[in-house]
């Protein structure tokens, strides 16, 4: 057993490049979009709030992380993290990213699509990118061909919600074209009203089905105003209800044409994020609003992703990874009843903060290994992170990785794979939406937090967003304190000095994979 989980490993360090040996099962990750640590039944989540029956079927049969991690809490850098295997505070512009922004990773860059495909992975996306498309400088021509975009970094097939659902435009991207656009009907996006009569939040409010609660009150499609304006392409838009279906279509699709080659699926739902709209068919299947409903149309489709891996013979040779790009909102922007129907549910579990805070709920988030006969079911302490994968991955095919390349991402397979006695990370950087300086270190129980402008936000997950003053240093033992709540950085200066220091190095560094982690 432990022979044929470190086999790849072994085989990636002495042979180089390829390997007969490596192990090659297809990869499905499925990434939530703003899931907490509490938010499904296997993370702690009540019965009576929402129940999460496919996804914690996930946790029974595979691997359950306590210490699972995306690196940002917000999606852009999370989402650059995870396919570059760069912490995205290493570079500028990886902060969320608005409708026009051109493709922040350019060709050239080395990601996890391109190297997978070297060991002979057949790869995809489908579902929310928001990365940018197009060159730089110019931003997405969206009548035209939405070059460069995944195709030329490293993915085969895309079929994408560009952006995000509250901006705009709400079209579906399939390769590098808009779908169903009408060329008669051209599609024009742009940050100002493109005329005084152009409809939005502000003139039209007593339109929406969705009213907002902060930003988001631009052109209105669907009945929700979204951030930005766009005009025509009407043919080419969607349904915010119909999202999810669209994600598992597509990808049986996908997967049924590609299942005999090796695959790597990148399902990146737009679920839970705002506005959570639900279709009709999961409306009130929670007692937590639409907030809930979404998150039960979300296991529904990892309920489908199973179901057609076990149709097609594929579920002993697929690991499936699921993980969120960031931890929990609850107003996001829109008044859609998520703090009012909060109850006692608690979206981050134990843990402080979430999206865009650096304390624990902003990236601890469910993270879950599943591959059956391969993985044997428990829960692991290990610390792991969506920025790991690349590297796990990757290596686990038996493709060597260029020095330059993946320069934040560790080989953790083997605590991915639950390997008994095999460690997950042994240190982690958190980090916000970048820009601001603040960060969090965590080493094994410890964790500092480095606040730039002793400003925190979203501390309270069940309140509505605002900003805390909080100190510069803080010095947490997470494993006697999971909230963080005591600050023990003036007993311990020491220590404080030592991690803070440590930290300092890593960002100075420029990278933290060891040149030859393949044979870590
Ligand atoms: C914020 C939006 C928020 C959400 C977030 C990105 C406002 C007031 N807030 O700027 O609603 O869209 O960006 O979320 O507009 S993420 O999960 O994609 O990072
Ligand atoms: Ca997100």
């Amino acid at each position: 057993m432990y022979l044929k989980h470190y086999l790849p490993i072994f085989c990636a360090a002495f042979l180089g490049s390829t390997c007969l040996f490596a192990s090659k099962p297809n990869v499905i990750v499925i990434m939530a979009d703003d899931m907490g640590y509490g938010d499904v039944g296997c993370y702690g989540a009540k019965p009576k709030n929402l129940k999460t029956p496919h996804i914690d079927r996930l946790a029974k049969e595979g691997l359950r992380f306590t210490s699972g991690y995306c690196s940002a809490s917000t999606c852009t850098p999370t989402r650059y993290s995870f396919l570059t295997g760069n912490y995205a505070f290493r570079r500028k512009g990886t902060g969320i990213a608005p409708p026009n922004g051109p493709s922040i990773i350019q060709p050239g860059e080395t990601t996890i699509g391109d190297l997978l495909k070297k060991a002979g992975y057949k790869t995809a996306v489908i579902g929310k990118w928001h990365l940018g498309l197009g060159a730089p400088g110019k931003g997405p021509d969206w009548n035209g061909q939405l070059k460069p975009g995944p195709r030329e970094i490293g993915f085969d097939y895309n079929f994408l919600l560009p952006t995000t659902n509250d901006r705009v435009p709400q079209v579906y991207v399939e390769n590098d074209r808009v779908l169903n656009l009408d060329p008669k009907d051209p599609l024009w996006v742009g940050s100002r009203k493109p005329s005084p009569d152009h409809p939005t939040g502000i003139t039209h409010r007593d339109t929406l089905k969705m009213d907002w609660s902060h930003g988001h009150n631009s052109t209105i499609h669907n009945g929700i105003s979204r951030i930005g304006f766009y005009t025509g392409g009407h043919a080419a838009r969607f349904r915010d209800e119909d999202l999810a279906d669209k994600w598992v279509e597509k990808s049986e699709e996908w997967i049924k044409q590609n299942k005999k080659d090796p695959f790597f699926l990148f399902f990146a739902s737009h679920d839970l994020h705002v506005p959570r709209i639900p279709h009709e068919r999961f409306r009130g299947t929670s007692a937590l609003s639409y907030r809930g409903d979404v998150i039960v149309q979300l296991d529904w489709c990892v309920g489908e992703i199973v179901r057609i891996l076990k149709e097609q013979n594929l579920d002993d040779n697929t690991m499936i990874i699921f993980c969120s790009d960031n931890g929990p909102v609850g107003d996001d922007g829109y008044k859609d009843g998520a703090l009012e129907h909060m109850g006692d549910h608690k979206p981050a579990g134990p843990y402080k903060g979430g999206k865009y805070s650096i304390f624990e709920g902003g990236t601890r988030t469910p993270f879950i290994t599943w591959w059956p006969g391969k993985i044997r079911p428990g829960v692991s302490d290990e610390i792991v992170c969506t920025i790991d994968l690349a590297t796990s991955l990757v290596s686990q095919a038996g493709v060597s990785i260029p020095e330059q390349a993946l320069v934040d991402s560790q080989n953790i397979i083997g605590a991915l794979l639950g390997v008994e006695g095999a460690k997950g990370r042994e240190h982690l950087i958190q980090q916000d939406n970048g820009g601001r300086g603040n960060f969090g270190f965590r080493k094994g129980k410890w964790k500092l937090l480095r606040h730039a402008k002793k400003m925190a936000r979203n501390v309270k997950v069940e309140e509505t967003l605002a900003n805390t003053n909080v100190e510069r240093l803080t010095l947490i033992n997470l494993e006697e304190d999971p909230g963080e709540t005591k600050n023990l950085a003036k007993s311990n200066s020491d220590l404080v000095e030592k991690l803070n220091a440590e930290l300092q190095t890593i960002l100075d560094a420029g990278r933290s994979r060891e040149t030859d982690s393949v044979s870590q």
